[in-house]
């Protein structure tokens, strides 16, 4: 490694070590949403990506292992795929990770002891916690409101932590109208399933009252590989005649989260969706015809990242964000945020954590800033190769950026 580039990675480590996160898809909650915010050892390891990898390699029946309480199947995690075989898969050594950051002992192998410590945490000082381990400003939560425990208490209010913002999460009424429609109708949206002028209507009041009572940065849909626009289906009149106006009038960007194949294995539960390869063209169709809208987009399939890539080149109104779920693995997350450096320069969010327990923040951001620093140290050595030297307050800027500024930027425009 050369002195510039030595001098580049010691720099960046540093700065981006110092960065405040703004993480802009979660699936945390507050304290204030109970048992829906996940904390804790046993949910680390019962996390649907280590259940997927454990049984693959036990031979447990699936009635049984989902008949077994939190505990039992976190025991059985922790004996398969950390004392039987060694934990070198990226969600395994993620929650080693989290317990050594939080100050536990992870030589010691002492799952009781790694218990007796959470069990003595209170959640509210968890949360500072977990945020200052993470160095985490600010995190953008998933918030359905076709979920009856989460829309109870939206409609009862409670006095939200400033730093868990709302993102309005549509998936059932996009992808399932029909089931949707009698939804609303019992929510005195007067809707019909053939979805004319006075429904489309309604849908729109319906995304309006929620996006002002979530106060919501932005809606998001996770889409199937086949995605198609414009369709000729209720999802495609939903989102030209409904989603888009209502972003477009109250300035918020869709989101979509394009390439997953619903329960390919249902027997697996959270843990048996898959991936496909998705359209981009139907992503700039959407950019091109629509210019006053804004849209973040990630997807799914490795190999849509190049296409997608190009296609952030030619709209400023498509914001390319994180490295989601089958792709947040250090090779593939080291990749195509090198293909984006590259493509983009500094203009994306290059990860988001996806973390669904609050645990989680700590080694998804912990390894993302390893690797994103990484790829910046190389790419600052290059700059330097040419006698164009970036000073630690220039890199500090440029950090902010892909660290937060851009999505809250994005926001606003
Ligand atoms: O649809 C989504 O938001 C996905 O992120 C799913 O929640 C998925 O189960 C997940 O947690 N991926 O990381
Ligand atoms: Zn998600």
């Amino acid at each position: 490694m050369s002195e510039q580039q030595m001098n580049a990675r010691e720099t960046v480590e540093r700065v981006l070590a110092r960065t405040p996160i703004t993480d802009v898809h979660t699936h945390l909650f507050t304290p204030d949403f109970g048992p829906m915010l996940l904390w804790g050892v046993d949910e680390l390891l019962t996390y649907h990506y280590l259940l997927a990898e454990l049984l693959r390699v036990s031979d447990v029946p699936y009635d049984a292992f989902w008949a077994l309480d939190k505990r039992e199947q976190a025991d059985l995690v922790w004996r398969e795929l950390f004392l039987e075989r060694s934990p070198i898969s990226e969600s395994c050594r993620g929650v080693l990770t989290a317990l050594a950051r939080l100050g536990l002992d992870v030589a010691s192998r002492d799952l009781e002891g790694y218990r007796a410590f959470f069990a003595a945490q209170d959640v509210a000082q968890h949360v500072d916690a977990v945020f200052a381990c993470a160095n985490l400003e600010a995190v953008v939560m998933t918030n359905d409101p076709f979920d009856p425990d989460e829309r109870e208490l939206w409609l009862r209010g409670f006095d939200r932590d400033p730093r868990f913002h709302a993102a309005l999460r549509i998936d059932p009424l996009l992808n399932d109208w029909p089931d949707s429609c009698q939804r609303l109708k019992g929510w005195d949206y007067d809707v019909e399933p053939a979805l004319g002028a006075q429904s489309l209507s309604e849908v729109r009041r319906f995304l309006t009252d929620w996006l002002g009572r979530l106060e919501a940065l932005y809606m998001a849909v996770s889409l199937p590989p086949d995605f198609g626009f414009p369709e000729d289906s209720p999802r495609g009149r939903l989102i030209a005649e409904c989603v888009l106006p209502v972003a477009r009038e109250q300035n918020v960007p869709f989101a979509m989260m394009i390439g997953v194949k619903r329960n390919v294995n249902p027997a697996i539960k959270l843990a048996g969706d898959g991936v496909g390869l998705g359209d981009v063209d139907s992503v700039a169709r959407l950019c091109a015809g629509y210019p006053d809208n804004k849209f973040m987009v990630t997807m799914l399939a490795r190999e849509n990242q190049h296409e997608l890539c190009v296609a952030g080149r030619k709209f400023r109104n498509l914001c390319l964000f994180g490295c989601w779920w089958f792709l947040n693995d250090p090779s593939l997350i080291n990749e195509i945020t090198r293909m984006r450096v590259e493509l983009l320069g500094l203009s994306v969010v290059p990860q988001h954590s996806d973390a669904r327990v609050l645990d989680q923040v700590i080694y998804k951001w912990a390894h993302s800033r390893d690797l994103i620093g990484k790829v910046l140290a190389d790419k600052y050595a290059d700059l330097a190769a040419t006698g164009w030297t970036a000073t630690e307050d220039e890199i500090a800027r440029d950090a902010a950026r892909l660290l937060g500024g851009n999505f809250w930027e994005f926001l606003k425009r």
